[in-house]
């Protein structure tokens, strides 16, 4: 072997070796907090139908028409949700989030036609960019967020849809970086311990065509991780209907998550 062939040999094993770490370096999906959901909820995540207006097929359209069902909708958040169909506000949580312990359920029933592209900006309470609340007392700390939500036919009860892991999700606010902040005497947002990250809400999310791909499977929590208080047993949860958040229940604040409910 010459010498030039020995340098190519050798930068070969050397990009090898290289990429192999790289491929090693990356975390797992973390699959801690996801339940298998066995559910007849036909939900796509990564694939949402674009609108049929450009089909000229009157059979298409008649079709499509016949499909509208009235949805009942059943909402609980810690601490506040807003549902949209497409970018049609369909209920904003009723009680604002600046209420103290504002925990309640929803109930709304509304017209929609399949398939169903439901959007939620969901807000955990937070004082300021701390991400803390009950700050300067003796209760001050960085609480935790929660959304669970279940729907149905309101006609046939039959279940169309549940807040499961085929919702999609983004955190647009994240207090504090350092955990550390909720112990600070004087927390200052941006200080220290109490970094925060804010960003605008995408333009556009809210459409059918927003592509989500690059967007989290909603993490999934059990009842008892987000210890859901008033309002929550008011409705009768299906077991398929799952809490959902952003990856850290704590620090992740407001959250925006969609799913496309296809007809059954
Ligand atoms: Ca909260």
């Amino acid at each position: 072997m010459n010498y030039r062939a020995f340098c190519m040999l050798l930068g070969i094993a050397y990009l090898l070796v290289s990429c192999g770490g790289e491929l090693g370096s990356v975390p797992p999906p973390n699959y801690k907090n996801r339940a298998k959901v066995v559910t007849a909820v036909v939900a796509q995540a990564t694939t949402r139908a674009v609108s049929n207006n450009s089909s000229t097929s009157s059979n298409s359209t008649q079709s499509n028409k016949s499909q509208s069902i009235n949805v009942k909708a059943e909402l609980w958040a810690d601490n506040w949700f807003a549902l949209y169909l497409d970018d049609q506000l369909i209920k904003a949580d009723s009680v604002p989030i600046t209420t103290e312990r504002s925990f309640n359920a929803e109930t709304i029933t509304f017209p929609a036609t399949y398939p169903m592209h439901f959007n939620v900006i969901l807000k955990d309470y937070i004082q300021n960019d701390t991400g803390l609340e009950y700050i300067g007392t003796d209760r001050q700390q960085i609480g935790d967020g929660g959304f669970i939500g279940q729907f149905t036919d309101a006609d046939t009860g039959e279940i169309i849809g549940v807040t499961n892991e085929w919702w999609k999700c983004t955190v647009i606010h994240t207090a504090p970086l350092d955990n550390a902040c909720a112990a600070e005497a004087n927390p200052v947002a941006g200080q220290g311990a109490c970094g925060f990250t804010s960003i605008p809400e995408p333009t556009d999310w809210k459409s059918p065509t927003f592509d989500t791909n690059s967007w989290l499977a909603a993490s999934l929590y059990s009842a008892a991780q987000v210890s859901p208080k008033e309002g929550y047993d008011t409705i009768a949860w299906k077991p398929e209907a799952k809490f959902i958040w952003g990856p850290d229940l704590k620090t992740n604040n407001t959250v925006l998550c969609s799913v496309t409910v296809y007809k059954p």
